[in-house]
């Protein structure tokens, strides 16, 4: 059976992040991927690539839902950015009513490009509601800084201390993405699951062209819960996954480029195939 997963999110035209981000991982994992927009992020290249985020209104999201979870149950479930307070209701109200399990919370909490966070409101009812219901949520630094009520996060230590306070919101789990802002040669992330710290060390990429990294690295944890991986397998993979997603990362246009969403497969293993 392939197995169906769901991303509640954002979409983003220009194809790195958010909906698309996720739709193109889950099939990289051979799994079946459905959706529910939640808000459209534009980008306007007269304006310095400035971007917009537009709410969908509560009832259509509301019906993409209910069109949704018509069918049968989903293995996995992953929430992005969320736009309106009622979004974050009603994915509540709906992962409740089909008893939703494997559940990735990525906090989003602003997108590469603007310093508008999410209203602080917004992190407040994602903390009530989401949180709680977590298997792993995938904050960046910036955002575990401000779920961890910790401010900003500068070594592995105050990684440590932010993803315990964290988990105390609820989550089962917890990977905290130290990316390139964190101040060390390698590219480190956090997980923490209540009992250990495992560091997850990484090559960094001499590469802009990283947008779309943190959902992809969300997508390809919930892509891998779906597929009956625990939560530690599933985040080792999704390293690997968005590691060569940023490796192979391509240019889009003038002001931005993205990981490459099917380089695991298409990039690493077919080279490696062909070496052999
Ligand atoms: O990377 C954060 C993010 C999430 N969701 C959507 C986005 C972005 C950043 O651009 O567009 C839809």
């Amino acid at each position: 059976m392939i197995p169906k997963i769901l991303t509640i999110a954002g979409s983003d035209s220009s194809g790195g992040a958010g909906i698309q981000a996720d739709l193109k991982t889950f099939q990289e994992y051979g799994t079946f991927g459905f959706s529910t927009i939640t808000s459209f992020v534009t980008m306007d290249a007269d304006e310095n690539w400035s971007h917009t985020v537009t709410s969908l209104s509560t009832d259509l999201v509301d019906k993409q839902l209910k069109t949704v979870y018509a069918g049968a149950p989903l293995q996995a479930l992953k929430t992005g950015m969320l736009g309106e307070l009622d979004t974050i209701r009603l994915a509540r109200k709906y992962i409740d009513m089909y008893n939703q399990k494997n559940i990735v919370v990525d906090p989003v909490m602003a997108c590469k490009g603007t310093s508008e966070l999410l209203q602080p409101e917004n992190v407040a009812l994602m903390k009530e509601l989401l949180l709680p219901v977590a298997t792993i949520t995938t904050p960046n630094l910036i955002e575990a800084g401000i779920l961890s009520g910790l401010g900003e996060l500068a070594t592995i230590d105050d990684m440590k201390q932010a993803a315990s306070r964290i988990l105390e919101l609820g989550p089962k789990n917890v990977v905290i993405k130290g990316g390139k802002r964190l101040n060390t040669d390698k590219a480190i992330d956090l997980f923490y699951d209540g009992d250990a710290f495992l560091l997850l060390e990484n090559e960094k990429f001499e590469t802009d062209y990283n947008h779309g990294a943190g959902c992809t690295f969300a997508a390809a944890i919930t892509a891998g819960l779906g597929n009956g991986l625990s939560v530690k397998d599933s985040v080792l993979l999704a390293k690997k996954f968005v590691a060569a997603a940023i490796k192979n990362g391509l240019e889009i246009n003038p002001f931005l480029g993205h990981v490459w969403h099917g380089a695991y497969n298409q990039a690493e293993l077919r080279l490696k195939k062909e070496k052999n």
